[in-house]
């Protein structure tokens, strides 16, 4: 540690113990980058490339002072001269370049691929104002610009430059790097291209700006509102953008390799997270032919080199761009998609797999499917509803496209960082293989009737709410009670999660709680989400769950035995506060919607027992705990699937014949809530719930309130939850997402 010491003493001409948290951070900010660099990258003949629109990393100190191995010797130099990492670690801001579980797994495989040392790059684009941030005024989201880049970051500027072609003007690109260090590897990099011409203060009045003026507001949000066509068109300007450099530069590093390109495939492979990189296919095409390559063979070599990951079935998640703004921004791949829409419609005519469909719409998903080599999906049965509804017509042209990679978290940041109590009592235990190797958790079992370990391991969740209560303190003004049930929902707020089914819940809890049932043990609900700028019933369902926070807070009956907090600006550092100290985590969307969740398998790892319905990866966490150790509710997918197709759905019936659930529904309109919200809001939201329900909450209701009063009725018998949640850490190894990029390389990528 005496290179820091000299470091800081050079930096800022003082000890460390005079200097600020600030400078603290600057200092081991400098100190670390210069050690990811030196340990060198991963580099190889072929190099996985993936693409994303989100990369949502996270702070990185901490993290990267793991993964290089040195965490516990610099924490104990701070502690030595009365420092505090931790508070050093507030200094950190949160880069602010993702939304929500698409792109934290990007960001949890690019510490997996540099984990299991493969060659590989993250390619993405550089927000200055990243996702919104989240503020809460009269009860209500407001959405605020997100700064998160200071004169010194993680991010290393480079010279790589390239020119971005548009109707009628191009924009030069400038390269940023960010290392991403591999557990006791070696580093990769994520690749951000930005402008240098992005002007942040052209934001005025919470996040509005003028959405035409391309040549300033390109970089600045991640999914600016998209509620009108300059709005679209800045969504394609952005995509575009993203992969014309990310083609370029992959095209430039092969052939400085020696690749001819007509063997690109040996020497690249593009991973297309979700649609929004799906124009690197028609772009890829472009360059190629200008190359002097045929059209057709350019058409082979993208198809070896492009994979596919769906992460969503939400039809208006999937991307299809009218041909008319694609022509207004992009028009010199307009020909291009045109024939390459040609092509497939010769061989397969039938509308349903057509890239451009009869109203001029490109369906970017189509496009993948016929020119990538692979399609996956995120967990088993969001792949099987891909390929026996969704894009089953696809399925039946290309079987063997269709892979199955159930997602992954990293056990660095989602263990050994956010939890360090509990990763040194496992490693007590049974040593540290699981840190790189996940499945070693299972030798937990053998301490599963050890009334020592189990006793163990309230305590440590005991400690982990604690610190999770001053964090809640700091965040909302509200005081919860560490011996409280925490059951906690933190996620992107959208109907098919359901926050709302959870809020009815809540609603029927304070009401028993009036009608004198009080609880024998308390319960803590919190939330945590942000809504899209333009979903207004989602940010309706905020606004209930504020209100319900305020009612309940102040009401000397219920407050005894319950609170509801809802944490303002929910990011991946409130995850990692909030995760560790969870008791029951809710995972509740409507069967057959949630492709995987990753949130679910972040909070089994530290041992909650999960209360959720048969969807994504809650099936598979389910089949491996067993039905003991997880509290299932709810319609099955394929019954849910069969309402959609007979629209026989009917949210109002339930309504009309069932007392509890009118009562509960209806109580959004009482005097109370009333005398604290907003009429217009609460009167939206009650009538979509009557009247549409696209999600069934009512459907489930009743059987959600059952389940959920038997698992809070079970916590009581701590040994026999105790139990649950060391099931729960020792089952969570398949879910490491060093076992998912094994998966992607042995069936998709082939590297090394
Ligand atoms: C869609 C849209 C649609 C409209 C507005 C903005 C916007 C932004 C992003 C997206 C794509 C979201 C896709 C996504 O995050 N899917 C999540 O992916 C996770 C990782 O595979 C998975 O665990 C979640 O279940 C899935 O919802």
């Amino acid at each position: 540690m005496n290179e820091l010491k000299t470091l800081i003493q050079k930096m800022f001409r003082k000890d460390c113990s005079e200097c600020t948290n600030e400078e603290l951070y600057q200092a081991l900010l400098t100190y670390t980058k210069k050690l990811l660099s030196d340990k060198g990258y991963q580099d190889g003949k072929k190099k996985i490339y993936y693409i994303s629109a989100e990369f949502l990393i996270g702070k990185l100190l901490s993290n990267n002072l793991i993964n290089l191995g040195i965490y516990d010797q610099v924490d104990e130099f701070l502690k030595e001269n009365g420092l505090s990492l931790s508070e050093i670690e507030d200094a950190e801001p949160e880069p602010s370049l993702g939304n929500g579980g698409l792109g934290r797994l990007a960001a949890c495989f690019l510490d997996s691929i540099a984990t299991l040392g493969l060659p590989g790059e993250g390619i993405g684009l550089n927000y200055h104002l990243g996702l919104f941030k989240q503020e809460f005024h009269n009860h209500l989201q407001q959405e605020t610009p997100n700064p998160w880049l200071a004169k010194d970051s993680w991010l290393i500027p480079t010279d790589v430059t390239y020119m971005i072609p548009y109707r009628g003007f191009a924009l030069k690109s400038s390269l940023y790097n960010m290392d991403v260090a591999g557990y006791h590897n070696k580093s990769i990099r994520l690749h951000l291209f930005d402008i240098d011409i992005a002007d942040e203060t052209i934001v005025k009045n919470g996040i509005d700006f003028d959405k035409n003026d391309i040549l300033h507001n390109l970089t600045l949000f991640l999914y600016p509102d998209d509620s009108d066509d300059a709005g679209r068109k800045l969504r394609i300007y952005q995509q575009y953008f993203m992969v014309s450099n990310a083609a370029q530069y992959i095209l430039d590093e092969a052939v400085r390799k020696g690749c001819t390109l007509h063997d690109l495939a040996d020497y690249a492979v593009v991973q297309i997270n979700d649609t929004h990189p799906s124009m690197i296919i028609p772009e890829f095409v472009r360059l190629l032919t200008e190359k002097g390559i045929e059209f057709e063979e350019a058409c082979q070599i993208v198809t070896q080199v492009c994979a596919y990951t769906n992460h969503t079935i939400l039809a208006e998640a999937l991307e299809k761009w009218p041909m008319a703004y694609l022509e207004d921004v992009v028009p010199h791949l307009v020909p291009i998609i045109r024939r390459l829409d040609q092509r497939m419609k010769e061989k397969y005519p039938q509308k349903s797999v057509a890239i451009i469909d009869d109203n001029n719409l490109v369906h970017m998903a189509h496009m993948d499917i016929h020119y990538g080599f692979s399609i996956n999906g995120v967990a088993a049965l969001h792949t099987d509803i891909l390929k026996t509804s969704e894009l089953k017509d696809f399925y039946e042209i290309y079987p063997e496209k269709f892979n199955n990679k159930t997602n992954g978290i990293t056990f660095r940041r989602w263990l050994l960082h956010c939890n360090h109590e509990l990763t040194d009592y496992i490693t007590s235990l049974i040593g540290d293989d699981f840190k790189k190797d996940g499945f070693a958790l299972e030798k937990l079992l053998e301490y599963k009737d050890d009334p020592e370990v189990l006793e163990r391991l309230l305590a440590i969740k005991t400690d982990a709410k604690k610190v999770c209560k001053d964090f809640i303190l700091k965040n909302t003004g509200v005081e919860i009670d560490e011996n409280s049930i925490y059951d906690i929902q933190i996620k992107r707020l959208h109907e098919y999660k359901r926050q709302q089914l959870n809020a009815l819940y809540i609603i029927r809890k304070y009401l028993e709680i009036k009608n004198g049932h009080k609880p024998s043990k308390p319960v803590t609900f919190i939330f945590g989400a942000k809504a899209a700028p333009a979903y207004v019933i989602a940010k309706d369902i905020i606004h209930l769950l504020l209100c319900l926070q305020e009612l309940i807070k102040n009401d000397p009956d219920a407050a005894p035995y319950m609170k509801l907090v809802m944490v303002e600006n929910y990011n991946v550092s409130a995850a990692e506060k909030l995760i560790p100290a969870c008791d029951i985590s809710e995972q509740i969307s409507l069967a057959s919607k949630e492709a995987s969740g990753t949130g679910n398998m972040k909070f089994m790892l530290n041992g909650a027992v999960t209360l959720g319905t048969m969807d994504g990866a809650n099936v598979e966490i389910c089949d491996l705990v067993g039905k003991d150790n997880i509290y299932i509710f709810g319609q099955s997918s394929e019954k849910v699937i069969e309402h959609y197709e007979k629209s026989d759905y009917n949210s109002r019936a339930i309504y009309e014949e069932d007392e509890e659930i009118r009562q509960c529904v209806d109580f959004i309109l009482s005097e109370e809530l009333l005398s604290i919200g907003q009429e217009t809001n609460l009167r939206r939201l009650h009538s979509e719930l009557v009247n549409k329900d696209w999600f069934m909450t009512l459907l489930d209701f009743n059987d959600y309130t059952k389940v959920k009063d038997l698992t809070l009725a079970d916590y009581e018998d701590r040994s026999a939850w105790a139990k649950k949640m060391l099931v729960n850490i020792a089952k969570a190894g398949f879910f490491s997402s060093d076992r998912t990029i094994e998966q992607y390389n042995k069936d998709i990528w082939h590297l090394r």
